[in-house]
């Protein structure tokens, strides 16, 4: 989370609007569909503190995303995450549907009315494509990365963090199963900071899409080494490496103030100390792909993912949940920043 300080926030929007304020447009074309909480609306409004967008899909589809997280960790984890924002003086800035409303920004009542398992069986999982149908069907949904930005940006937040993005699915150039949210980085103007990507995709072709689409991916660290969310290095390069967030928080607002529509990708590699743990669950991701194609389960679609996760979940016995967090809570640390004057460095 780079609080992306008041002035430089303000700056950066204030490009895009003469007169009103992106909230202010926001809410004139969404009307009562968007709800916007009232500390994200004053610290958008005022530039008081920087706003931090996270999604909700982690916490509705817990047995079908990974980390897969059960009642009541999805909860305690995106409070976590919202608290670590606040401890660095952003605002937190949670976004999902609600019975149809576009919600940015969530009270605690509502962040547990969608952790609840009872409500989250029938929350859709809402990308790009689901939004009109679900205002129309008044659902609640868990929003991804794609659905987050989407909404984040309509009403002016410049920053989101999450832990991995949807990509490119192992077999894609047969299955086309490739995520929205590498279309939507190519499309939409913000900072997206993760820890690498989902452990069961294909990190290769995940940056060759990604550069396709034109998406510069940028690793914070000491190398240009891309993370591969449970460990630091996954074998793959990024484009481009800041030292630190202070310096992204400099490239970010560069790439704000060019007329282009493009994400920029951070990605924070975990701590060294969680590499070996990370081995593990790694090697466990690689185990239960491979009996996926042993056994056909590889050609079935949507089955897929929620097979693979739990098989890592049996062959970790439930190690991989907990080391899962890790990343994300990290993401959420690496933050308050200063921009920096100092140039950047280049790999
Ligand atoms: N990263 C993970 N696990 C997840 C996701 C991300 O490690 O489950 C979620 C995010 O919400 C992401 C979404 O945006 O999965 C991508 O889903 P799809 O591949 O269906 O686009
Ligand atoms: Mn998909």
């Amino acid at each position: 989370a780079f609080n992306l300080r008041s002035s430089l926030r303000v700056k950066a929007s204030s490009r895009h609007t003469a007169g009103l304020s992106t909230l202010a447009k926001a809410k004139a074309a969404w009307g009562d569909r968007l709800v916007v909480a009232e500390e994200v609306e004053h610290a958008l409004e005022t530039g008081s503190s920087g706003v931090v967008a996270l999604e909700t899909a982690i916490v509705t589809h817990a047995p079908y995303v990974h980390p897969g997280m059960p009642h009541p960790t999805n909860y305690d984890c995106a409070l976590s995450v919202e608290n670590l924002i606040r401890a660095q003086s952003s605002i937190p800035a949670t976004i999902a549907l609600l019975s149809g409303r576009i919600h940015i920004g969530l009270s605690r009542t509502q962040l547990a009315h969608l952790s609840d398992p009872a409500i989250n069986a029938k929350s859709i999982k809402l990308s790009r494509r689901d939004l009109a149908r679900g205002i129309y069907s008044k659902v609640d949904a868990g929003t991804t990365v794609a659905g987050t930005m989407m909404l984040a940006r309509q009403v002016g937040i410049d920053l989101f963090v999450t832990g991995g993005i949807g990509g490119v699915h192992r077999g894609a150039e047969r299955s086309m199963d490739i995520s929205a949210d590498l279309h939507e980085l190519g499309r939409t103007p913000m900072g997206v900071v993760c820890a690498g990507a989902k452990s069961i995709l294909d990190l290769g072709l995940t940056l060759e899409v990604l550069e396709s689409l034109g998406v510069n991916v940028t690793t914070i660290g000491e190398t240009n080494d891309f993370p591969a969310f449970y460990s630091p290095k996954s074998g793959f390069k990024s484009s481009f490496f800041v030292k630190d967030a202070s310096q992204a928080a400099s490239l970010l607002h560069t790439s704000l103030n060019l007329p282009t529509p493009q994400a920029q990708l951070f990605a924070c590699p975990i701590p060294e100390e969680y590499h070996a743990q990370g081995e593990i669950i790694q090697r466990a991701v690689e185990q239960a792909v491979r009996e996926s194609v042993e056994q056909g389960v590889d050609k079935k679609g949507k089955e897929v993912t929620p097979w693979l996760l739990k098989r890592v979940g049996e062959l970790t016995q439930g190690k991989a949940l907990k080391s899962s967090l890790t990343p994300l809570l990290n993401t959420s640390k690496t933050t308050d920043l200063e921009p920096s004057q100092t140039p950047l460095n280049s790999p």
